[in-house]
């Protein structure tokens, strides 16, 4: 994530709700399906999606609120709909780096699962419509799931000092995965932890 020159003084962005974009932005990363080949359960259904065009999954704004002795930071998340086969779009999630370092959600738009889980595989998954907010404490690995049929879009306030690690939910995921059966979301055991 980019730096920025430290600034004491009050910073304001104006968010646009529907698109999760908000201005002034210090940085936008897009990811696609191959940016998370490896986190979804049919390997097949991401390969055909890649040749067919890699679509977008999600796209994260990023601010970093620098002052000379604090480090607020403010990430807005939209997730697109759409699903890998039969599992939906969701963010790759991570760990943070320090061990001392929690976060908070807070879901404007959609609606989904916001699931968190310790190295131990300790599992929660917070069910999320618009405005519900999750305090995520230090130790638990995060990720975003939309399984409804318009862009999820969610707010983030964390300390640029949490860091990310991403290593070991590529290695073995969350305990559960996310599809859908009979046309609604549905929680299974993950593959990976079978
Ligand atoms: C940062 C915060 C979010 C995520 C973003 C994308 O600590 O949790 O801004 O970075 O939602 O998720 P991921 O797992 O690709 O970083
Ligand atoms: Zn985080």
């Amino acid at each position: 994530m980019k730096a920025v020159p430290v600034n004491d003084l009050p910073v304001s962005v104006q968010l646009n709700v529907p698109d999760g974009t908000f201005t002034p932005c210090i940085e936008m990363t897009s990811r696609k399906v191959s940016d998370l080949a490896m986190m979804f359960a049919d390997q097949k259904a991401v390969e055909d999606l890649i040749k067919s065009g890699d679509p977008e999954v999600y796209q994260i704004r990023y601010y970093p609120f620098q002052t000379k002795n604090s480090d607020m930071a403010l990430g807005v998340t939209m997730i697109l709909p759409g699903k890998v086969g039969n599992e939906y779009f969701m963010t790759k999630g991570h760990f943070h780096e320090a061990d001392n370092q929690p976060e908070i959600y807070h879901c404007v738009q959609g609606e989904g699962v916001l699931q968190m889980m310790t190295i131990d595989g300790e599992y929660v998954a917070a069910p999320w419509v618009k405005d519900t907010i999750t305090h995520i404490p230090p130790h638990y690995a995060h990720r975003v799931i939309n399984t409804g049929s318009v862009p999820l879009v969610f707010v983030a306030s964390f300390h640029i000092a949490a860091g990310h690690v991403y290593g070991p939910i590529e290695k073995k995921g969350f305990k559960y995965i996310i599809v859908e059966k009979d046309g609604k979301p549905q929680e299974v055991l993950s593959p990976k932890w079978a």
